[in-house]
């Protein structure tokens, strides 16, 4: 019986579904509990209702349900929050106060921050970024992470907090559909192949972004949560990679299997967001301090990617 009781918050999203099925594997159903401000689309173990700025509500819950660890998932993407900037920065960054107090004062043992490729701005190195740079972010989104990791930095030296980040780049998987992201296209152009449907897309054909399959992401984040404290050496947000493309180049991976799938590009708004964001990442910490590797190139996760989609549709 795992003496862990795992409280993820923002868990009906899109890692936050995966994340909470593979938990659920290593430590029990019962002993993962997910939450939400939605209903989870479907009943696959324990869930509650949590908005995160509700801070008696989660103290409460936490309590109440003897939690042991909070992968505190719950955010307001990029693209989203340039609509609501004070109320992303509440979320974002409020939240995560919130959860790191809960850390402080001895109620929970550990923390999963989850921070972002988006903490990169314009006098961030683009190529190989490597892991101390300078961070200027252009999103409210991309502030509030990275004002999180500092957070996170000194919780950890001055009150002991053991908490663990990792900056991941975008996500792709078959599993859940992404949305208010601005690397969200990755996912909706497989979606537009096996649909039959031109791909419309909202990023120029040469942007590159570092990007990374599911069950790399998700591996990584147990990984990290599982490695020993003294091999944690960075408590703000590890750089995380695994491959770097761009839409002309996730394109003509998809092609070969869907010789007739069309694509046109319409950058909006979100362009402006990828071009001060890194192209590729520099994440020799990682493999070095927790042994991280990750599995999945562009052609691999294509692969696996159009086999799971075409099963289900
Ligand atoms: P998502 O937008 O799919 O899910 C976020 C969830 O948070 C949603 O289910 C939403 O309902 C919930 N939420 C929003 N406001 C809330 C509130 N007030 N209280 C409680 N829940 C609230 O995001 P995701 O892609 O699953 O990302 C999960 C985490 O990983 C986020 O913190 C995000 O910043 C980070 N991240 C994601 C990516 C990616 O590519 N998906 C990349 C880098 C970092
Ligand atoms: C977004 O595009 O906002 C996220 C991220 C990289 O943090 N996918």
């Amino acid at each position: 019986m795992s003496k862990e009781k795992i409280l993820l918050t923002g868990a009906n999203g899109q890692i936050g579904t995966v994340l909470s099925a593979e938990l659920r594997k290593v430590y029990g159903t019962e002993n993962v509990i997910t939450s939400d401000i939605t209903k989870p689309k479907s009943n696959l173990g324990p869930f509650c209702f949590i908005d995160i700025l509700n801070k008696q509500r989660l103290i409460e819950q936490v309590k109440e349900l003897e939690i042991t660890q909070v992968y505190h998932l719950a955010a307001i993407l990029s693209a989203s929050g340039e609509w609501n900037p004070l109320k992303t920065w509440d979320v974002n960054f409020n939240g995560l106060l919130t959860v790191l107090n809960l850390g402080k004062e001895g109620i929970i043992d550990k923390i999963f921050f989850p921070s972002t490729i988006a903490v990169f701005g314009k006098t961030t190195p683009r190529v190989n970024t490597n892991q101390d740079v300078p961070l200027l972010p252009t999103t409210v989104y991309g502030m509030s992470k990275a004002t999180g990791e500092n957070w996170c930095n000194y919780y950890h030296k001055r009150y002991g907090v053991d908490v663990r980040s990792v900056r991941y780049p975008g996500i792709i998987g078959h599993q859940s559909i992404p949305s208010g992201g601005t690397t969200d296209y990755a996912v909706e152009i497989y979606h537009s192949a096996i649909a039959g449907k031109e791909y419309t897309c909202f990023l120029d054909k040469d942007t590159r972004l570092p990007m990374m399959y599911m069950p790399d992401a998700v591996r990584a984040t147990i990984e990290l949560m599982e490695s020993p404290k003294e091999k944690i050496n960075i408590r703000y947000g590890y750089n995380l990679a695994a491959m770097s493309f761009t839409p002309a180049e996730i394109y003509s991976e998809i092609v070969k299997y869907y010789p007739d799938f069309k694509i046109v590009y319409k950058p909006d708004f979100r362009q402006e967001i990828a071009e001060s964001w890194s192209e590729s990442i520099d994440d020799s910490e990682a493999r070095a301090d927790w042994n991280w590797q990750h599995a999945y190139d562009l052609e691999k996760m294509t692969k696996d990617m159009i086999e799971n989609l075409t099963k289900k549709s």
